[in-house]
């Protein structure tokens, strides 16, 4: 079957766990298994970083982060965009700017997934405040739907049962939003808000440290499978089931001295 092209516009993490590095995996593993996917990336900022800390960030140009998109959406196109670490609020206007080109131009329309990642996966904010609002005066109207973690949500001022988002956004079947892995008990549950209504999908919370990348992880899941052309609420499952076996088969790995990456790759 010929593969579906899936574009992640993403920072690298020299760790291998997060960013670009964990979209790749899971559409490479879902691509295995599941669904027949074509990963590539547009890289917005190399980081370098490890289990422990991000230790430094160095951005591309803006102008060379529209080249990588220009460059592979031109050619290949794509089913589906995921947006990851952008951290800077002139590279959010590129992309914001490529992204409603591309969105008009491409036969059928890309799904435009926006991870806004805006903190480290200790939950600390890494950028200033500008670059939230970037988020949600410029992307937010673009996306098919956005996947904040609680600590982004907060950054971001957006809840999953007030209508903020609703209001930036232009879509007419928009917007939609999943809020990843809350704390509950034993329990991490994933809200997802299609703008009118809840969805509580809980799991059990495997007891482990490694879940560096995990939230990458699950949003590009959800990309992968609503490329596939399984419905948001079906995609969002399939990507839970996804990335909750991944972190279970990395759970006990003893890989760098703080938060560890997942096992993506199936040990069948
Ligand atoms: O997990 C979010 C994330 C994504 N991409 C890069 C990151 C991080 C978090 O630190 O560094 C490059």
């Amino acid at each position: 079957m010929l593969p579906l092209p899936l574009l992640t516009i993403a920072g690298s993490d020299s760790g291998g766990a997060a960013g670009l590095q964990a979209d790749l995996k899971t559409w490479a593993a879902l691509g295995q298994n599941a669904i027949s996917v074509y990963g590539m990336s547009a890289i917005t900022a190399v980081t370098a970083q490890n289990s422990v800390a991000v230790k430094q960030a160095h951005y591309l140009p803006p102008e060379m982060i529209a080249a990588q998109i220009d460059a592979v959406l031109s050619d290949y196109g794509a089913a589906a965009i995921k947006t990851g670490f952008l951290g800077r609020v002139e590279i959010i206007e590129a992309v914001a700017e490529r992204l409603a080109l591309w969105r008009e131009t491409l036969q059928p329309r890309p799904y435009i997934v926006i991870d806004p990642v805006l903190v480290n996966h200790r939950g600390e904010a890494m950028f200033s405040p500008d670059v939230a609002a970037a988020y949600r005066e410029l992307l937010f109207p673009l996306a098919d739907l956005i996947t904040p973690n609680a600590a982004e949500a907060a950054l971001l001022e957006v809840t999953s049962d007030e209508r903020r988002v609703t209001s930036s956004s232009r879509l007419p079947d928009g917007p939609r939003m999943l809020l990843k892995g809350l704390w509950r008990g034993a329990e991490i549950v994933d809200v997802y808000w299609d703008g009118a209504e809840l969805v509580e999908l809980p799991q059990p919370r495997i007891d482990t440290a490694n879940t560096h990348g995990s939230g990458d992880t699950l949003s590009a899941a959800v990309c992968a499978f609503v490329a596939q052309g399984y419905d948001w609420l079906e995609a969002i499952r399939r990507a839970q089931a996804f990335t909750y076996a991944a972190i279970r088969r990395g759970a006990g790995w003893r890989l760098g001295a703080g938060h560890g990456p997942l096992g993506h790759f199936s040990d069948e």
